[in-house]
């Protein structure tokens, strides 16, 4: 695959020359995808332009504060632009039909695999948020509340409310700048941070129970079965932000989280810091993501898919056998 890479002022250009313009998210999206894409759309939507964002999951109602301030306009998309969309198939089973007519791509992840026609990418970004940011001045956009509650709710959830290693002195200034629209930020990370269901509870009690360690209490495993998820009463809301879990504990380099998918294959999560390199591992498997967080799947039965990746990340991570 081929991509035309684009400067900040060839990106705005091609959007200020564009109209109906279609933005799209990746799947199960997160707060990124979602910041970022509301907040290009309403940014656009102020230039006089159509625009609106389509995902292929319905947007979970705790990210219903930024999608509620669009104007839902509906047409045949005239430009496609995906924002924080690595791979086309992320874009999810739904949004397949776009996948080859990706006319855009603003990403900040090193492994985007070059689909779109042009694309805009810088992977020491925390969060494609950033990108958008970038983008409003060279637009001729003004920072308004709507826009920056969308990009500060992408930035904090993609650098982990501001702690993660990928966060910089430009993220901050940048949440400075949406803190001075006035957005109620406290609000935002305590629902996006703190907040949890009793159900969510219950399924972090059944998961931490049995989690496994391996390399000198280095390496721990967390396993999410859809048994597990249906005991507990937990729903798809539930399920997100659980891989930063076994990460948490003293000592581990790689924090490793299985999610049992419907087929009976599991969705590998790897945290890890600075010893360990969770994109280099996860790469192996066919999988990708950043330095600290990555991931892949494994068609494998629980036991063999937890030896196989414990295996993986004790061959590209020799110093955590020691
Ligand atoms: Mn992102």
């Amino acid at each position: 695959m081929k991509t035309n890479y684009l400067t900040l002022q060839e990106t705005a250009d091609r959007l200020m020359s564009a109209d109906r313009i279609l933005l799209l998210a990746h799947q199960y999206p997160d707060g990124d995808a979602i910041g970022s894409c509301v907040g290009l759309a309403l940014a656009l939507q102020s230039l006089g332009k159509q625009a609106r964002v389509m995902c292929n999951d319905v947007i979970p109602d705790k990210y219903s504060y930024m999608t509620d301030t669009l104007r839902p306009d509906e047409f045949e998309p005239g430009f496609i632009c995906a924002v924080d969309v690595a791979d086309p198939k992320l874009l999810g089973p739904a949004m397949q039909g776009f996948a080859e007519r990706v006319d855009l791509c603003i990403d900040h992840h090193g492994t985007n695999v070059a689909y779109a026609k042009e694309t805009l990418l810088d992977a020491d970004c925390a969060a494609a948020a950033m990108l958008i940011f970038r983008l409003l001045p060279v637009m001729g956009v003004k920072l308004t509340a709507p826009i920056a509650q969308c990009l500060y709710t992408a930035m904090a959830t993609d650098t982990g409310c501001f702690k993660y290693g990928n966060t910089s002195a430009e993220t901050h200034r940048m949440a400075a700048d949406c803190i001075d629209c006035g957005i109620p930020y406290e609000e935002i990370n305590r629902s996006m941070f703190d907040i949890k269901s009793r159900a969510r509870l219950e399924l972090e009690r059944r998961a931490l129970q049995d989690i496994r360690f391996y390399y000198h209490n280095r390496c721990a495993v967390m396993t999410i079965t859809n048994q597990m998820v249906k005991e507990s009463g937990a729903g798809e809301n539930d399920l997100e932000g659980l891989p930063p879990l076994p990460r948490q504990i003293e000592g581990v380099w790689a924090g490793v989280t299985l999610r049992e998918k419907a087929d009976g294959s599991f969705k590998i999560s790897l945290r890890t810091g600075r010893h360990a390199n969770a994109a280099d591992i996860c790469k192996v498997l066919g999988g990708g993501g950043h330095a600290a967080a990555a991931g892949c799947t494994i068609a494998l039965p629980l036991n063999e898919a937890i030896e196989k990746i414990v295996a993986v990340i004790g061959e590209v991570t020799p110093r955590i056998r020691d």
